[in-house]
């Protein structure tokens, strides 16, 4: 079964238990099995052009977790976002843009599916586009996989979060490594 790295981003409401219920859920989805989750990092609104909004939103609870799954990528995309809904996620009218950096309760990524690449015009991209420019997505992820390689860019994890350029603020958080176990 392909091994899947997620990345998950929250930043409204009760963030940790948002998380928290997410992995619940996401442990309990039928055809998906949790193998690990990194540490949960406090960071910076991450923005396309910097600054732009960072003020008008609240900081995120961001973490990566891998799962097994014999699910497709479309099929595992579609319950991701249902999970998202289920968490009370809402998507605001507006452009793309704004939407896509809209805060949220809870935001599921694909970063990876395995070795696979899917991309599909202004849907679903595999790897994830941005994963090589975010710190937020890289240094949980590094925790899990630094050695697994992104298979469009032939960098792994490790090396990516070497060169990074992103100074946005993520910092572990002040929770217990195993955060989502009761
Ligand atoms: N997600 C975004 C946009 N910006 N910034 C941080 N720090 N964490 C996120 O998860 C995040 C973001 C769009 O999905
Ligand atoms: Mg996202
Ligand atoms: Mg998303």
């Amino acid at each position: 079964m392909p091994r899947v790295y997620l990345g998950l981003g929250s930043n409204l409401g009760d963030r940790l238990a948002l998380l928290r219920e997410a992995l619940g859920r996401l442990r309990r989805l039928e055809g998906v099995e949790l193998v690990a989750a990194s540490r949960l990092y406090d960071s910076e609104p991450w923005e396309s052009e910097p600054g732009r909004t960072a003020d008008e939103q609240p900081r995120y609870l961001n973490c990566v977790v891998a799962v097994e799954t014999a699910r497709r990528p479309r099929d595992l995309l579609a319950a991701l976002q249902a999970l998202e809904t289920a968490l009370g996620r809402t998507r605001p009218p507006g452009t793309p843009e704004a939407r896509r950096f809209a805060p949220r309760t809870l935001d599921v990524d694909i970063l990876f599916y395995g070795d696979e690449v899917v991309s599909a015009p202004d849907d679903l991209q595999i790897p994830h586009l941005l994963l090589a420019e975010r710190a937020f997505v890289l240094r949980p992820l590094a925790e899990l996989a630094p050695a697994l390689e992104h298979p469009v860019l032939y960098r792994t994890v490790r090396e990516l979060l070497g060169e990074v350029e992103d100074d946005h603020d993520v910092r572990p958080g002040d929770y217990p490594p195993r955060w989502f176990e009761d």
